[in-house]
């Protein structure tokens, strides 16, 4: 009798902890494509193909390598539609003597793999996922006895741990972080290379009619599909990322230019998530580019710092306050998520561009998804759940990485998108995000004014824009000057859409403050 081996979508990794030591001759590997899965939320098109296409590529290297797999198709007559009814299903054709599957990354899906011993007649084993740097247990550790948990404190944990970047202990250059020399508008004429783009092949293609045909109504378009979807692409694409874009990935990392989606980032996240590859060594190879003198110290820290802090340290707040961040709304926001979230149909251009990329690329940047989206939420006052939910649905990133990004931003409720940067593709979580877990640390205790000093102090300048958000009195003025911490962004809305956003928040909201003061 095997070991049946559930793989799910974002464990597409050959050394997985379930994988790693076991005999092939003793083992049968399970992969599903469930209904469940693709339609709890309605994800973009692309996100269900990207996702599809990986497995069904990665299941083919499994069987090259000689592992045995059961791979179950979404249009399998008898697919039973969940992660359990398959594992029932696959547990009658193969009469395991054990289960062994490594732990969700997503709460929703272990809480139902926690069932499993009860429900199976053989052996069920969770594995933790060691993919990631930071045991949860250690996450655990170090938040216990803390007020608040400053990813910057954690990062340099991490930093110590890894040793990534580290002079006899002490941080590189002298400085744990250079988000400082990161914030350069994008120059006259600045033209990033364009990162490859993979054709689809016949696996792909088959998986891009097969979302067509059964999520025709699904947010998305698949025209521009190109996301690597093997372990060989992933790579090529991290090797392009590192040959020609990491130079200016630091200084560029806040700018937006029009017509250049993605710039220098690295697009690379959605690799990561899925599994194709490991975050570690990527950090190793930007270490690398630095110490070979091709890419500068600001760009190589600010990478490192998304993956070994930033990513790190929202998974580890994720299962630390799961369930309980689905449902927090600090700051009561409950005003519906706009329709043009969907149709791009708005006159804010910042807001319309940005939802443009999102529906042709199922991503958007750091400053789109932060300092653009996640501060119109804000200031608009958008319910939470639904901004979380928009989020889930549209980013390619995977849920399980859009998911922890929103449930943190939750936690501080119309801060909404404030922290919906983190995780995905890498990129500059800047000056303006930490700005944003300031106000984060300090909305999880209600200190409204706290948090509006803090911001006044940090962001400096205070502009007519917020003097006019003063005007109005309450909570208005705390979230006008998030708001205008996006002063000095150039999008291609430029001065007017920051105005426009300030503008409809106080225009929509009238009056009457949002918040009851606890
Ligand atoms: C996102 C997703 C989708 C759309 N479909 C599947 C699927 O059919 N089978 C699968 O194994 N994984 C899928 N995923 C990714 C999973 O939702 C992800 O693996 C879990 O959230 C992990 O907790």
């Amino acid at each position: 009798r095997p070991v049946l081996v559930p793989i799910f979508g974002d464990q597409l990794t050959r050394t997985l902890a379930s994988l790693r030591g076991r005999a092939k001759d003793d083992t049968v590997i399970l992969m599903m494509e469930v209904w469940d899965e693709a339609t709890y939320v309605r994800h973009h098109k692309q996100k269900i193909a990207l996702i599809f296409s990986a497995m069904r590529h990665f299941a083919a290297e499994l069987r090259d390598a000689g592992w045995s797999v059961d791979y179950v198709e979404l249009t399998d007559p008898d697919n039973a539609g969940s992660f359990t009814g398959e594992v029932a299903r696959a547990i009658e054709r193969h009469d395991p003597r054990a289960v062994h599957i490594v732990e969700a990354g997503e709460w929703r899906v272990q809480q139902s793999i926690e069932e499993w011993p009860d429900k199976f007649a053989c052996d069920v084993e969770i594995l933790p996922d060691d993919r990631f740097v930071c045991p949860l247990s250690e996450f655990r550790d170090w938040a216990k006895d803390r007020d608040t948990l400053r990813m910057e404190f954690f990062y340099r944990e991490m930093r110590r741990k890894t040793g990534l970047l580290m002079d006899d202990g002490q941080p590189e250059g002298g400085e744990w972080n250079y988000d400082s020399e990161n914030r350069k508008p994008p120059k006259e004429g600045l033209q990033a290379p364009q990162r490859p783009l993979f054709e689809p092949d016949e696996i792909t293609q088959e998986v891009i009619e097969l979302v067509e045909d059964r999520f025709a109504d699904h947010f998305g378009s698949l025209d521009n599909f190109g996301w690597p979807v093997t372990r060989d692409q992933a790579e090529e694409a991290a090797d392009a990322f590192f040959a020609e874009r990491i130079e200016c990935f630091g200084p560029f990392q806040d700018a937006m230019v029009h017509g250049q989606d993605d710039l220098f980032h690295s697009m690379l996240s959605t690799s990561i998530n899925l599994g194709l590859l490991d975050p570690l060594e990527l950090c190793e190879r930007a270490e690398q580019s630095y110490r070979d003198g091709k890419a500068p110290l600001n760009s190589v820290e600010g990478f490192i710092r998304q993956i070994i802090g930033w990513r790190e340290y929202v998974r580890g707040f994720y299962w630390l306050h799961m369930p309980h961040l689905q449902r927090a709304n600090a700051l009561n926001a409950q005003r519906a998520l706009p329709e043009f979230f969907w149709t791009g149909e708005t006159d804010m251009r910042c807001l319309a561009d940005c939802i443009r990329s999102t529906r042709d690329n199922a991503h958007a940047h750091h400053i789109q998804r932060l300092m653009v989206l996640g501060n119109f939420c804000l200031i608009a006052g958008i319910s939470p759940r639904e901004v979380q939910d928009w989020y889930l649905v549209v980013y390619a990133v995977l849920e399980t990485a859009c998911e922890r990004e929103l449930r943190l931003a939750t936690a501080e409720s119309c801060t909404g998108g404030l922290l919906a940067s983190l995780l995905t593709d890498v990129p500059g979580c800047s000056h303006a995000f930490e700005r944003g877990f300031v106000a984060y640390s300090d909305a999880a205790k209600c200190d409204l004014l706290g948090i509006e000093r803090k911001l006044v102090e940090d962001c400096g300048a205070v502009s007519r824009n917020v003097a006019l958000a003063m005007a109005q009195g309450g909570l208005a003025r705390s979230q006008a000057n998030i708001a205008v911490s996006i002063t000095g962004f150039a999008g291609p809305g430029g001065e007017d859409d920051e105005e426009g956003l300030v503008h409809f928040a106080l225009a929509t909201r009238g009056k009457e403050p949002i918040h009851r003061e606890k």
